[in-house]
């Protein structure tokens, strides 16, 4: 009886045909990914607490791309989970969520019909409904990121989940959503600005968030104000989004792999890019150095500005750009 790690195939109904980190024991594949932490996918077959079953396969070749298939949803889960997991070793030197090595788990399939998708950090693990009609898995990369993200920020910060610091708690996911996609490089989901573009949340094929100019979405906030701290946490991380996105692309008009944007800043003055490796690399290095649980915007600029310090030079260009996206944003001047 051999019991070892292995390299499956799949086919999500998002990331299209992938391979999986898998493991075979006996003479059964598991959706045990050997290689990251022995992190593990489950079918709740519908229920709302425990871990259901753990997907098993006799050939190692999973899903077919339909929601149809119980497997689809668990190849874009693991997928999701195994492209973040690899993000942050790869770009952030970062070993897991806790940086320990250990892999947490992922249950799909999670009630009937259930539209979100959510980290917990008393399981330590993230769990996806199958959406409108069971139809629209709420599985795809960039949800994946998010939600696992917020795994990360909880071991990291640990930003409050209300106020200004639950607004940069979302921001932090949405931020490295977007980069583990760009990082991903997928044929069938390139990186974009987007958050949730893949599942089809209001019905109409728009994005559930726009990061270029988060008021897009009728109630996100382009821009810091007073009162900020009293909206939901997914508007109130309307203006670290788009710090992120003036500061990895510049403002004004710009189009990125096919996708258009218009980004406007609220001082009306120009920001010019300073990458988004090290928008992304910036923002990584405050959240784990120098955020902590009260973090607020003005904070946040704080150590955003001590990370590009560290990381570029006190006074470089990427520095004052860091600056001025801020600024773009009415936080500083
Ligand atoms: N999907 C949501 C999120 O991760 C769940 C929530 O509201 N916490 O933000
Ligand atoms: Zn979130």
């Amino acid at each position: 009886e051999y019991q070892g790690i292995e390299t499956g195939t799949g086919t999500g109904q998002y990331n299209g045909q992938v391979t999986l980190g898998t493991t075979l024991s006996g003479s059964a594949y598991e959706m045990t990914d050997g290689t990251r932490g022995g992190h593990k996918t489950y079918d709740l077959n519908g229920g709302t607490s425990g871990t259901g079953t753990l997907f098993t396969d006799a050939d190692d070749v999973w899903g077919n791309g339909l929601p149809s298939n119980r497997q689809t949803a668990g190849v874009d889960a693991a997928f999701g989970a195994q492209a973040t997991w690899d993000y942050y070793k790869d770009v952030h030197a970062r070993n897991g969520i806790k940086n320990d090595g250990v892999g947490a788990y992922s249950r799909v399939h999670y009630g009937n019909a259930y539209v979100n998708a959510f980290w917990s950090d008393s399981c330590f693990c993230m769990t996806y409904g199958d959406g409108s009609a069971n139809a629209k898995p709420l599985t795809s990369l960039d949800v994946a990121a998010h939600e696992m993200t917020h795994g990360v920020t909880s071991n990291t910060a640990g930003l409050i989940y209300s106020g200004e610091s639950g607004g940069l708690n979302e921001a932090t996911s949405d931020i490295m959503a977007a980069a583990v996609e760009f990082h991903v490089n997928s044929g069938t989901d390139p990186g974009d600005y987007l958050v949730g573009e893949k599942i089809d949340i209001n019905g109409n094929g728009t994005p559930l968030r726009y990061m270029d100019k988060p008021s897009k979405d009728g109630a996100s906030k382009d821009a810091w104000y007073s009162g900020i701290g009293s909206i939901d946490v997914h508007y109130s991380s309307g203006p670290a989004n788009h710090w992120f996105y003036l500061a990895s692309e510049g403002s004004g008009a710009k189009v990125v792999n096919g996708v258009s944007y218009n980004s406007p800043t609220s001082d009306g003055l120009p920001v010019t890019a300073i990458g988004r490796d090290a928008a992304a690399k910036i923002w990584y290095r405050a959240l784990s150095t120098y955020m902590t649980s009260s973090t607020n915007y003005a904070a946040a600029r704080t150590a955003t500005l001590q990370a590009a310090a560290d990381l570029y030079g006190l006074g470089s260009d990427t520095y004052n750009n860091t600056a001025n996206a801020w600024a773009a944003i009415n936080v500083g001047s």
